[in-house]
């Protein structure tokens, strides 16, 4: 079915719909939406989840009176619909504070300042029954390579993410980290530029169990790598805690497009990985299937509803297009034929040594590379060609 329920678990942040299209070339071309309309609209068109920073829901200046009104009605809203909120995120990078960075800005007021802003996010997040944190180091970085020790900055952010751990544990709180990587924009060079860095990052923490990773279709590929090819190193590593999914075409400007209208086949290959990448053929991710994008500028609110649905809309025709493809015996056959299977199986037999390898004169004195495929390919294209005419509904 493509009508979206709470099972399919769709979550929006409050900062994508709510985006007033304000960009670097040009001022808001929409009103800003209320909270309250976030939520209900979005329990009406199927999805089960928001997510948002503590900016977007009370103002970075807001009292604490003015803080706890907007949390209250979040509350109500949330009680009136059964709308949840699986992921909170902090907010170190709107603020000219954050200029230089929240964790590791060179300035170590600003870091302690972060600190706070995030330690005070995390007692809302556990309060709100969130289950991810999401760190998105968006001013994390440089413009000049002279104007930051790297390093230093690495170890402050380490610092930072200790801490917060340790937070977190101590006060008993059920609640997990998802670093998300970004390249570049707003900074120049972004520190953790990749899922592969964050995973190295994550290694020298002192409890790496409790981060992971929100990697976002259009960041991976904004450093011109293969998004599908970072989830699934991802969940090789178990660190798939979240993800942001939407579009983007090619290596320029972050564009954050609706899910599906930047690299089709790459969201199709994604979608058949979460969905039907298991050893069984099952789910290899169960957690919030979460959209980051924006409604672009030129649309009114007519579209921004509209683009709300078609994230949905997208992720539901793509797991209908991949179930199909998983399906079709022909192409059954074309990935039996491809070997795609033989790459689970293990290269030496049960318990051989190198030793034994080395005897095996089959494995390479006799072995004739020449002759080995006789003419024979893989058959790769023929693979992909089908998997396309699923995508494109022509089979
Ligand atoms: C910001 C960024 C996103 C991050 C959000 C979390 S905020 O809009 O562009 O990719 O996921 O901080
Ligand atoms: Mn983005
Ligand atoms: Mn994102
Ligand atoms: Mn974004």
């Amino acid at each position: 079915t493509l009508t979206p329920t709470r099972d399919d678990k769709f979550s929006f942040g409050l900062w994508t719909l709510g985006w007033n299209a304000q960009d670097q070339f040009g001022g808001p071309t929409r009103a800003h939406i209320d909270t309250v309309t976030a939520v209900n609209k979005l329990s009406e068109l199927g999805a089960y989840g928001m997510t948002f920073h503590d900016d977007d829901l009370f103002p970075f200046e807001a009292t604490e009176a003015e803080r706890q009104t907007e949390i209250d009605r979040l509350k109500k809203a949330l009680a009136d619909t059964g709308i949840i909120i699986p992921m909170i995120t902090t907010n170190l990078f709107s603020h000219p504070v954050f200029k230089d960075g929240g964790f590791t800005s060179n300035d170590r007021a600003v870091r302690r300042f972060a600190l706070r802003k995030v330690i005070r996010n995390i007692d809302l997040a556990a309060e709100l029954g969130a289950k991810t944190f999401v760190m998105w180091g968006g001013r994390e970085g440089s413009e000049y390579d002279a104007a930051k020790d790297i390093r230093g900055a690495l170890e402050r952010y380490r610092e930072a993410v200790d801490l917060l751990g340790d937070y977190v544990t101590d006060k008993g709180y059920d609640l997990k980290f998802a670093i998300e990587p970004k390249p570049n924009e707003p900074r120049g060079d972004i520190l953790l530029p990749t899922v592969g860095h964050a995973l190295a990052f994550i290694a020298t923490l002192a409890r790496p169990e409790m981060v992971g990773l929100n990697p976002e279709t259009g960041h991976e590929q904004m450093a011109g790598l293969n998004y599908t090819h970072g989830i699934a190193q991802a969940l090789y590593s178990d660190k798939l805690f979240h993800i942001d999914l939407n579009g983007q075409r090619g290596v320029k400007f972050d564009q954050d497009l609706v899910f599906g209208h930047g690299d089709l086949q790459n969201a199709f290959s994604l979608v058949d990985l979460l969905e039907f990448g298991g050893k069984d053929g099952g789910k290899t991710y169960t957690g919030p299937r979460h959209f980051d994008y924006k409604p672009s500028r030129t649309e009114d609110i007519t579209g921004v509803w509209d683009s709300v649905s078609a994230n949905m809309r997208m992720y539901l025709l793509l797991k209908e297009r991949a179930g199909a493809f998983r399906a079709d015996p022909e192409v059954q056959e074309a990935l039996l034929a491809a070997k795609v299977d033989e790459v689970n199986t293990p290269t030496l037999n049960d318990g051989e040594s190198y030793d034994a390898l080395i005897a095996d004169r089959s494995s390479y004195e006799d072995f004739d590379s020449a002759a080995y495929f006789d003419g024979k390919g893989f058959g790769f294209v023929r693979l992909q060609q089908l998997a396309m005419e699923h995508l494109m509904g022509a089979r």
